[in-house]
């Protein structure tokens, strides 16, 4: 009986019948259909470790870094199911991230170098922020390792805050890493350049170029970074790579290695032997050991030389206050990656087949002792390589990335060259198994793998070419993540997922539960900002007021118009567009584009977004929303009239094309009448329910009553009119009436289903 109701409901609101569907889907076998598609029996296993039934979640999120595209990617773990892309260092007209005045702030404040807007970012390694060692969910950090900058994410709505750069360095790369409790971000300089980004010929190069690390002080309560709280120490020109923070006996202490220790300067064109040739010929390089507590404090007793206005511990300070050490490497290394539990690191060479396993309790004993090899060219200590290791591993061609599992000793190095990765034993130093990847490894990731407690079960590969995996797209190819069970003694491959953005560095993976990103802003927010907009408009508020020189138009969103519907204004003024979305319903995030003015917005539930732009020419500019978001979303529109410079407004009266009488208006309500029947009967079927105990359906039933009220309001109009006889007024009120009727149903109507759908009981 009620079911009827329904369909009769569906075919009042859009004027369709519906028929019954069956399901005509061929009954076959799973034995047919692996027969069918060829798969074997370890394919079948592999696809039911990852597939997630539909309405299903996964176990972990995967934060990627998006490569050259200047932004990070969201994906769940084991679906592998690409979730959101979020814009950091790039505008992204899906979010309106550059287009709307919130994020062209965040964006403008990092993106000024040198006289020159930057509107890309090289991303490499995201991070999550951590308390006691944990990641705790609110926070996410990137690099971008072109103009060395470090970007805020916060998790609650997966936005970009903030963007900080780099006062001192001219390239980076060794960032963000978190120190245990997130007090600091980590970013290590990559090809030495003056700090002071002055011009000096290569022939001083040992004088005058630098690298460099800066520890970027993390403000939690405000959930920025403090860039005045924030120093940097001066290192040598040695080109600095990966970093690392000390945890438990290593706690304080920071880590950051190097390659071209032999400060090579280059000049093929000059008939000198090239880079790659100047840069490995010694045996070792360096990991430079910071005792960052203790640097901290040397900063803040303000034993440091501004530079570009910002805080730097120089090398000198650094040595004479016993912070800075040096750690040979096996050569050309490029991962440092300390334990879980914050006593050993592992360093490999990408020209060595060994890994490197230091013992950070022997080299504690050294620095304690004063027991140094040796002083580079800079006097800094260097401690002795034998004396300071655990050990060393062969673990195959062009080691370059290690993880740790849940497990206690057991990593997992990525080996570049041999496209494998190799599980092996860093206690006693013993390969327990390889798996071949494709192709060509960079970083991998385990779930968790950064924190103090891995949570091991799966591996994710980043690797670094595709060739023949997937359909082929032309020469640019896309990057494959391949997802590798790691549960169990041998590692077994599951997916393949291409990944079609720049190229993905490193990951890092949460437990999904962590999270707890919100559904909706407070009303009237600037997500930016993370404050109330100065701009925010309440329905029945919104205004059109000329300020300043800008024609400030206050406006709100919501199923399914744009108030205001008409914008009048003069060529050559400048409009600053501000519109609230009022909606409390989820998901229900509304667009707004303008023909010819690069305007674009995202405006999600709550939020308040702005554009401000110059209206050069005259003429009539339709706009619209942007986001399917209700039956009658086509007619979410309006029009912005520009009239020739010098000429007045117009105030004649608007002409419809369409006149109505009272048939027409009685047509209307009886419709009505019959709508809200089917309302009512949905109510019942609600509150008979125990629906209270479904936040989902809780949130819907807020949404529908919104929208009733809306209803109610709209009738009330049509009555006034009706009384006094203007059919035209009254019929249009009703037919509004209707809409929101409509939109009450819609959300009603999910209610029900969700109640049906997940075992709501009868309370009534
Ligand atoms: Cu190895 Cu930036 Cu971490 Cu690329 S880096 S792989
Ligand atoms: Cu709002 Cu379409």
């Amino acid at each position: 009986m009620k079911k009827c109701n329904i369909y009769g409901l569906t075919a009042i609101a859009f004027g369709l019948g519906m028929s019954a569907m069956v399901n005509s889907a061929s009954a076959k076998t799973l034995d047919e259909v692996m027969k069918e598609r060829g798969l074997t029996q370890k394919d079948v296993l592999a696809a039911a470790k990852t597939y997630i039934p539909t309405g299903g979640r996964d176990e972990f999120i995967a934060l990627s870094s998006g490569g050259q595209s200047g932004q990070v990617f969201v994906y769940g773990i084991p679906s592998m199911r690409i979730l959101k892309y979020i814009a950091v260092f790039t505008p992204e007209p899906w979010q309106g991230y550059g287009f709307d005045d919130e994020s062209k702030a965040v964006l403008k404040k990092g993106s000024d170098i040198n006289d020159t807007t930057i509107t890309y970012g090289d991303t490499h390694h995201p991070a999550f922020s951590e308390t006691k060692g944990e990641y705790d969910g609110e926070y996410a950090f990137i690099n971008d390792k072109a103009n060395p900058r470090i970007a805020v994410i916060d998790m609650k709505d997966f936005e970009t805050k903030q963007i900080v750069k780099n006062p001192i360095m001219s390239s980076e790369h060794g960032g963000p890493f978190v120190s245990p409790n997130t007090d600091y971000i980590i970013q290590a300089a990559q090809y030495p350049a003056p700090l002071d980004r002055k011009h000096y010929p290569l022939s001083q190069f040992n004088e005058k170029f630098r690298g460099a690390v800066t520890y970027w002080k993390f403000d939690r309560k405000k959930g920025r970074i403090d860039e005045a709280a924030s120093f940097s120490l001066e290192l040598p020109p040695y080109s600095q790579d990966l970093s690392d923070f000390g945890k438990g006996p290593s706690d304080g202490w920071s880590l950051t290695n190097s390659f071209c220790t032999e400060r090579y300067v280059g000049g093929i064109m000059k008939g000198r032997p090239p880079f790659e040739a100047g840069c490995s010929q010694k045996d070792t390089d360096f990991v430079h050991m910071i005792n960052w507590k203790k640097a901290a404090e040397v900063a803040k007793a303000g034993k440091t030389t501004k530079i570009n206005g910002h805080n730097v511990i120089m090398m000198d300070t650094a040595i004479k206050e016993g912070i800075l050490f040096l750690i040979p490497e096996p050569k050309s290394p490029h991962g440092v990656d300390i334990s879980p539990d914050g006593k050993f690191f592992i360093v490999a060479g990408k020209l060595d087949t060994h890994a490197s396993v230091y013992s950070f309790a022997k080299v504690f004993d050294l620095i304690k002792k004063k027991d140094f090899a040796g002083k580079d060219a800079y006097g800094i200590p260097i401690l002795d390589l034998k004396k300071s290791l655990h050990g060393q591993l062969s673990v195959g061609l062009g080691p370059l990335h290690t993880q740790y599992d849940s497990k206690k000793c057991i990593v997992y190095t990525s080996i570049y060259v041999d496209s494998q990765v190799t599980k092996w034993d860093y206690c006693n130093l013993k390969v327990l198994d390889k798996i071949h990847i494709h192709y060509n490894i960079g970083h991998l990731v385990t779930m968790e793998g950064d924190s103090v407690t891995p949570k091991g079960k799966y591996l994710v590969a980043l690797n670094k070419l595709t060739i023949d995996r997937f359909n082929p797209v032309g020469p640019l190819h896309p990057q494959n993540h391949q997802l590798i069970d790691i549960s169990g003694d041998k590692m077994q491959l599951l997916y393949d997922m291409a990944v079609p953005l720049g190229e993905p560095h490193y990951v890092v993976a949460i437990s999904a539960d962590k999270l707890k990103p919100k559904v909706r802003y407070k009303l009237g927010t600037n997500s930016r900002t993370d404050k109330r907009s100065e701009f925010r408009t309440r329905p029945g508020r919104e205004k059109i007021v000329r300020k300043d020189g800008l024609v400030h138009v206050y406006g709100t969103v919501i199923r399914s118009h744009i108030t205001p519907e008409i914008i009048e204004v003069e060529e050559g003024e400048t409009v600053s567009l501000h519109l609230t979305n009022v909606e409390r319903a989820e998901d229900e995030t509304h667009g707004f584009a303008i023909y010819g003015h690069n305007v674009n917005l995202s405006i999600e539930p709550g939020k308040t977004a702005s554009a401000t732009f110059k209206v050069p020419n005259s003429g009539v500019f339709p706009y619209y929303c942007t986001e399917f978001c209700s039956a009658l979303h086509l007619e979410m529109q309006g029009i912005m009239m520009v009239r020739p410079k010098g000429t007045k407004l117009e105030n004649a009266a608007l002409k419809e094309g369409t006149k109505y009488t009272k048939t027409d208006y009685d047509k209307q309500i009886k419709n009505n009448v019959a709508t809200q029947g089917v309302i009512n009967s949905v109510v019942k079927f609600i509150t008979e329910r125990n629906f209270k105990d479904f936040p989902t359906v809780v949130g819907l039933v807020t949404d529908a009553t919104d929208q009733l009220n809306f209803a109610a309001e709209s009738k009330k109009k049509s009555e006034n009119f009706a009384a006094k006889g203007d059919w035209q007024n009254a019929t249009l009120w009703a037919q509004q009436w209707f809409q929101y009727q409509v939109k009450t149903a819609d959300m009603g109507l999910r209610a029900k289903t969700y109640l049906e759908q997940n075992g709501a009981k009868k309370v009534k």
